[in-house]
């Protein structure tokens, strides 16, 4: 029997990943840039053994069906490539996350079975070779290998296209990121079908594509120059094109809610008052505002006259991919 753990936290993009050069292997059209948070997290336990004749996947304590465990399983099968083992394994997930707040995240979840696969087949692999592994779980998940500010380099194939920490002085620690969570009833464009749908026929793709490299450096410039409304600015600006992107498509798509433009909405006058905040969003309908640490308290104050102290969850940066001690050692 072979076990590992591991615990990674999510990242949200500042200048986000939309759309994949090859799917096969998960290579982005463009870089993206991403701030790992301390806030929402998952743990996952791997257990490789002869008694095994399937791959299992429980999610928070839940079996999942076949249809659950597949992206987990074709993961699995790359592991078992990679360590030349052909065992099957039992994976037992926890997302730690704020109750009823529709944020499971594939980023986290990769990045950590990628961690535990690592740990129990005694891989040794760099945290580089790490990232690229998670990458083919699930692009975001290679960003979440690293804590802070973090710069997913798209490369050309399988060897050159993997994260990367980005020097910064530690300003991360000053800056927070508060999510309004969105409940919406509306069935989801998963980000996989989405931006697919969004690369084949969105009539806005180019603009995209085309700008987001500007976008990336001004935000690297900013993260230097510890400038926070240079980074807020191109945060919410290009949040706002991946978005534009969607409606461009065919069939058009929005991950919007009408709740979604109320949030941004709130952002701007937060902002107007003259605290610094923007926004950003994912494929789904919350909103993440960016910060600085010192105006944290005083912007959730402001979120609370229209949002409830429950959909509210302040998050600051935090680390890295952790190991954990498991019950039994291989
Ligand atoms: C990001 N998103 O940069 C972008 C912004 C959503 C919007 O990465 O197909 O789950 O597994 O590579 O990583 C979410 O997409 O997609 C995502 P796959 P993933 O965070």
């Amino acid at each position: 029997m072979y076990k590992g753990k591991a615990r990674a936290h999510t990242n949200i993009a500042l200048i986000k990943y939309w759309g994949k050069a090859n799917k096969e292997f998960i290579l982005p059209m463009n870089n993206s840039l991403s701030l790992t948070l301390d806030a929402f997290y998952t743990e996952t336990t791997v257990t490789f053994s002869e008694d095994l004749t399937k791959d299992t996947f429980y999610l928070d304590a839940v079996l999942q069906d076949e249809r659950g465990t597949k992206k987990v399983s074709q993961f699995l099968d790359l592991v078992r490539s990679l360590a030349r083992k052909d065992l099957f394994a039992t994976v037992e997930s926890q997302n730690f996350v704020p109750t009823a707040a529709g944020l499971a995240s594939s980023a986290s979840g990769l990045a950590a079975l990628a961690g535990a696969c690592n740990a129990a087949l005694n891989l040794n692999l760099s945290e580089q070779d790490l990232s690229r592994l998670a990458r083919r779980g699930s692009g975001s998940a290679c960003r979440s290998i690293y804590g802070g500010f973090v710069e997913w380099e798209k490369g050309h194939d399988d060897a050159t296209s993997f994260a990367k920490v980005i020097p910064s002085n530690q300003w991360e620690d000053d800056l927070a990121m508060i999510f309004i969570l969105i409940n919406d009833q509306q069935k989801d464009v998963s980000s996989r079908d989405g931006m697919e749908r969004t690369v084949a026929t969105s009539v806005f793709y180019d603009g995209w594509l085309k700008t987001s490299p500007l976008d990336l450096q001004t935000a690297k410039e900013a993260i230097a120059e510890k400038d926070f409304e240079k980074l807020g600015v191109v945060t919410e600006t290009n949040g706002l094109k991946m978005h534009g992107t969607t409606l461009g498509a065919t069939p058009p798509f929005t991950y919007w809610s009408a709740d979604s433009l109320k949030a941004m909405n709130r952002v701007r006058e937060i902002r107007q008052l003259g605290i610094p905040c923007y926004f950003t969003m994912d494929a789904g309908p919350n909103v993440k505002v960016l910060c600085q640490k010192k105006d944290a308290a005083e912007i959730l104050a402001q979120l609370e006259t229209t949002f409830s102290k429950d959909q509210l969850t302040c998050a600051y940066s935090g680390p890295g991919l952790e190991y954990l001690e498991t019950d039994v050692k291989a």
